[in-house]
């Protein structure tokens, strides 16, 4: 038994690893309609040897379709997820279009795949960065409770998409070649300033927000709260771009609710914790790098220390493929719990 699956942006960074990942976990697909904005429409796109080609999206491309993954940005999906909605879809959405809507659950499926019971139609799926990080906090959360996290992200590029990544090489290339050019598009295509992302850092992801932080630090902390549970749980974030293809990572700060943990510990854990992977031996410099990261499904853990003045604080570094753990994967294992939970009938 196969399902009607659209993939709504298939031409992107994102739509892309949603194909391959689709095709690697043999998820049972009976049709495959691809879709995306009209630039794309009429190229073609293989999927398991055979050629598919793209159409334009609109309400009408629903029809019939029983699980659609959207992923070409918000207005998109605020546009047409509803409609497919009502024409019996269910949908999981890769924007940060209903992330935050009370009656839409946001999933982690280590974390939080119960919520999926209460979808009315549309799954939200979180933000990358946050992704990777409750992965791994939700171990410590069930054992020892948390009180406080704070977080400093070092970010891909490729989380801009793909023309972000088109920058930074042609930039590395320019700058190699002695040649002048202009940055068009980082920090942030939609904000005034555009700044040069190869050599450097840039302590800006997406725009700043009333209250100092930027949409991306607010989305870790909002998020977090909501996947969790825990509106109640102290989160602070910072996120900086730098100067990597593929693959986020994050140095965090967590505070446990009750005394006892030790790293000892927290080191088994994660050895059995869904969905992570310990790379931490320092003696043989064994610690997660993004580059290793790519093309795999897991969250890498390590660098794991206790703080030195603060008994139930920890430090940690959290690396992930930002586009798969932090957005195809994630996407295609909540359509597999959505298979495994009778829900997509
Ligand atoms: C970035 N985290 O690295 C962003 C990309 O809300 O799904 C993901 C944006 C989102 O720039």
């Amino acid at each position: 038994k196969g399902f009607h699956v659209a993939v709504v942006g298939a031409t992107g960074a994102v739509g892309e690893q949603i194909l391959k990942t689709l095709a690697e976990r043999n998820f049972p697909i009976s049709k495959l309609t691809l879709l995306s904005s009209k630039r794309s429409a009429g190229k073609t796109l293989t999927f398991k040897g055979e050629e598919v080609v793209i159409q334009e999206a609109t309400p009408e491309s629903f029809e019939g379709v029983q699980l659609a993954l959207f992923s070409a940005g918000g207005s998109v999906s605020k546009a047409l997820a509803p409609e497919a909605v009502q024409r019996g879809a269910i949908v999981v959405d890769n924007t940060s279009a209903f992330r935050m809507n009370p009656e839409i659950p946001l999933v982690v499926p280590e974390v939080n795949e119960d919520d999926l019971h209460k979808h009315n139609g549309i799954i939200a799926n979180p933000n990358c960065s946050t992704i990777q990080m409750v992965v791994a906090l939700e171990p410590i959360r069930k054992k020892y409770g948390l009180k406080k996290v704070i977080v400093s992200t070092y970010q891909a590029v490729s989380g801009a998409g793909a023309m972000a990544i088109k920058e930074m090489k042609d930039q590395t290339a320019a700058i190699l070649a002695g040649e002048e050019f202009t940055p068009e598009i980082l920090p942030c295509g939609s904000d005034e300033k555009h700044y040069q992302i190869a050599f450097n850092a840039i302590p800006q992801i997406d725009k700043f927000q009333e209250n100092g932080f930027t949409f991306e630090e607010m989305k870790m902390i909002n998020e977090t709260k909501k996947i969790m549970h825990m509106p109640e749980l102290h989160v602070a974030a910072t996120c900086v771009r730098i100067p990597v293809d593929t693959g986020h990572s994050e140095s965090v700060f967590f505070e446990t609710e009750h005394t006892g943990l030790t790293v000892t510990e927290l080191k088994e854990m994660f050895t059995e914790a869904p969905g992570v992977v310990l790379e931490d031996d320092i003696n043989n410099q064994l610690y997660p790098m993004p580059i290793n990261s790519v093309s795999k499904n897991d969250v890498f853990v390590g660098r794991i220390r206790q703080d030195l003045d603060n008994e139930k604080g920890f430090h940690m570094w959290v690396v992930s493929d930002n586009l798969l753990k932090g957005a195809a994967w994630n996407s295609v294992q909540i359509s597999e719990s959505l298979v495994k939970l009778g829900l997509l009938k």
